[in-house]
């Protein structure tokens, strides 16, 4: 599914964030950059060892934030590693923490010249967090975001499974009529 923001495009696929041909993947790794599960662990295997090393350098990142490195021996120019809250109950400053983790990673993609950005379903998997819920506000933030910076050409929102490319197609389909 693939929709027009503005001068931009905002396209659903399924598919492994890691084989992207892009200027940047977002990552959803966790405060200490350094790896972990998930598509984390996917990245890393594919960029190489060097990308741990960089990621040793940025002194970790809170959560709601991202930072930037090279992409290495993957296809992306830069990984953009954005670290999403964990899920308790949606009490605990989750919507607003996962809304700047989106935020964040699309502002240093602005800031590093990349046109087209993959992102995945940040905090969906090991940290738990509702797919629905998290995937309207996902998709609120970057059409927000998208519509107010026509830098950004192209967004590929990269869906491992197909119920997860299901669920996020429905919620769009919500989110552009609203
Ligand atoms: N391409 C695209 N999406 C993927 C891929 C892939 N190759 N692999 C998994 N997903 P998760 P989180 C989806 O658990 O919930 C790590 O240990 C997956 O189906 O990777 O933010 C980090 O180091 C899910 O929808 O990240 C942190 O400690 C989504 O990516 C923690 O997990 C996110 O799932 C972060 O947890």
């Amino acid at each position: 599914m693939k929709v027009e923001i503005g001068n931009s495009t905002l396209e659903l696929v399924q598919g492994d964030i890691t084989r992207e041909h892009i200027d940047a993947i977002v990552n959803a790794a966790n405060e200490s950059l350094l790896g972990g599960g998930g598509v984390d662990a996917a990245i890393h295997r594919a960029a190489g060892p060097e990308l741990l090393a960089e990621c040793r350098t940025l002194g970790g990142c809170e959560t709601g934030g991202a930072k930037i490195t090279r992409g290495y021996r993957l296809k992306a120019r830069h990984v953009i590693h954005a670290v999403g809250p964990v899920y308790r109950d949606g009490k605990h400053g989750e919507p607003a923490l996962l809304a700047s983790a989106y935020r964040t990673s699309l502002e240093l993609a602005s800031q590093n010249h990349c046109a087209s950005v993959a992102l995945p379903a940040i905090s969906t998997g090991i940290f738990g967090y509702p797919l629905e819920d998290a995937a309207r506000l996902a998709l609120r933030t970057i059409i927000d975001y998208v519509s107010e910076h026509s830098e950004i050409k192209a967004v590929r929102y990269v869906l491992y499974d197909a119920r997860a490319l299901q669920v996020h197609e429905r919620v769009l389909e919500q989110v552009l009529v609203e």
